[in-house]
């Protein structure tokens, strides 16, 4: 089992669709195992975005980010790296497929309402940065033994 940081950005949240994303990790069959609606610092967000201190829109990106309220959860699954990006679609809405978040629901690559960890050692860290041990809730999904062989 994996686990991936997902987050609904301030643009999702402002525009009502914390309920639809969760919705559609919920009903791909993973498992929140951590949850909770913040309000992240400048730099809290520049921490986080640290690969892409050296790109012009980094400064614009950290201050979008800590504009308003962020709904933050650790999704657990299968694959869960590679499913969750994959949902998410494409970093451009514009190149996001149909039946992805993105592709479904924005249009602008500078509001493209949700992030999700890129890879496993990405999902290790950015876990860590937002949550501490004492957030994650133990307990077994009645969905677990009908979700895998
Ligand atoms: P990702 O969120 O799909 O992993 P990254 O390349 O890690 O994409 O970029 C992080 C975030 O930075 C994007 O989700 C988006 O909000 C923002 N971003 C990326 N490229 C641009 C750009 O060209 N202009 C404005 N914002 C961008
Ligand atoms: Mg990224």
């Amino acid at each position: 089992m994996e686990r991936t940081f997902i987050a609904v950005k301030p643009d999702g949240v402002q525009r009502g669709l914390c309920g639809e994303i969760m919705k559609r990790f919920e009903h791909r069959g993973f498992k929140l195992v951590a949850a909770k609606f913040v309000q992240a610092s400048e730099d809290h967000m520049k921490k986080h975005y640290l690969d892409l201190k050296d790109k012009p829109f980094y400064a614009g990106l950290c201050k979008y980010m800590s504009a308003g309220p962020i709904f933050a959860m650790v999704w657990e699954g299968q694959n869960m790296v590679k499913l969750g990006r994959m949902m998410l679609g494409e970093t451009n809405p514009a190149d996001s497929k149909p039946g992805t978040i993105r592709g479904d629901l924005c249009v602008n690559i500078g509001r493209n309402i949700v992030h999700g960890s890129d890879t496993l050692e990405n999902a290790k860290m950015e876990v860590d940065l937002w949550f501490k041990a004492e957030e994650f809730v133990t307990y077994t999904s009645c969905e677990q033994a009908w979700l895998y062989e």
